[in-house]
């Protein structure tokens, strides 16, 4: 039985969050970040190349700390959902949600019925290997999983308080990177035309009682969004931690 997700209910009472992306594709390097602390470990199966047998192991890594292990899946696709559940991640991320029905899409992925149409199989290790007739295993999985959808392009977020509506959703995350080049300055995440529209959307989104997303780039960044209300914040992505902290060493190293 799955056991109570404690930062999804962190985020309900209106707690804040602080996790990365993982695109190294190890059980090792998410342990680190999971003993290291971080709340939450999404690993990257859009941009990352991990297989499904890694991430797998990777969950267990993560979750055998108390950590929040999540997969972020290639597009909403109900069955790449329904593998990426499978491993027992605990909650999902789906890329690029532009419509409310997309976002019902991705929800009905996601939970059995009555509030949706998960694949069922009691047999692998998201239900415990054998959990046949196992008294509320279906209602666990619904109540403790979580669903994070992504706003990131032009389209999503002219339809965000239709998205925001749909129910069943924890947290709504603003990619900024897809953001900036959907409004013509890719790359430039922190520019001003991109801050303001993940301010104006977090405010939309935390009057729907959502919890909202996005990405630091550094610890500025981190209390910059906290203080605009974002309560689920991923710090850069675990290549980028390591490669700064190789690169601080070398820079202050003499040969
Ligand atoms: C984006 O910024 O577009 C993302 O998907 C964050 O990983
Ligand atoms: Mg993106």
């Amino acid at each position: 039985m799955r056991k109570p997700n404690t930062l999804k209910k962190r985020l309900k009472s209106g707690g804040g969050c602080i996790g990365t992306w993982s695109i190294i594709p190890s059980a090792t390097a998410a342990n680190v970040m999971a003993v290291a602390g971080l709340d939450f470990v999404i690993i990257d199966m859009e941009h990352g190349p991990a297989s499904f047998e890694t991430a797998e192991d990777m969950v267990r890594a993560i979750e055998g700390e108390s950590r929040t292990p999540l997969i972020r899946v290639s597009n909403n696709d109900r069955f790449m959902i329904l593998r990426a559940l499978e491993t027992g991640a605990h909650g999902i991320v789906v890329p690029n949600i532009e419509t409310a029905e997309q976002a019902q899409d991705a929800v009905s992925a996601i939970k059995y019925a009555p509030f949706g149409s998960r694949g069922m199989s009691p047999f692998t290790r998201a239900s415990g290997y054998n959990a046949v007739g196992q008294k509320d295993r279906i209602k666990n999985e619904n109540e403790e999983i979580m669903v994070v959808l992504m706003v990131e392009g032009k389209e999503g977020i002219k339809n965000i308080d239709a998205i925001a509506n749909v129910l069943g959703i924890d947290v709504i995350f603003i990619g900024p990177y897809d953001l900036s080049q959907a409004l013509g300055i890719p790359d430039q995440v922190n520019a001003p035309a991109v801050v303001k529209e993940i301010e104006d959307v977090t405010k939309k989104i935390n009057n729907k009682g959502i919890a909202s997303g996005t990405l630091a780039q550094n610890i500025d960044d981190i209390k910059k969004w906290q203080k605009s209300g974002v309560q689920f914040i991923t710090y850069l992505v675990d290549c980028a931690i390591l490669h700064q902290a190789c690169s601080s060493i070398i820079s202050q190293f003499k040969r």
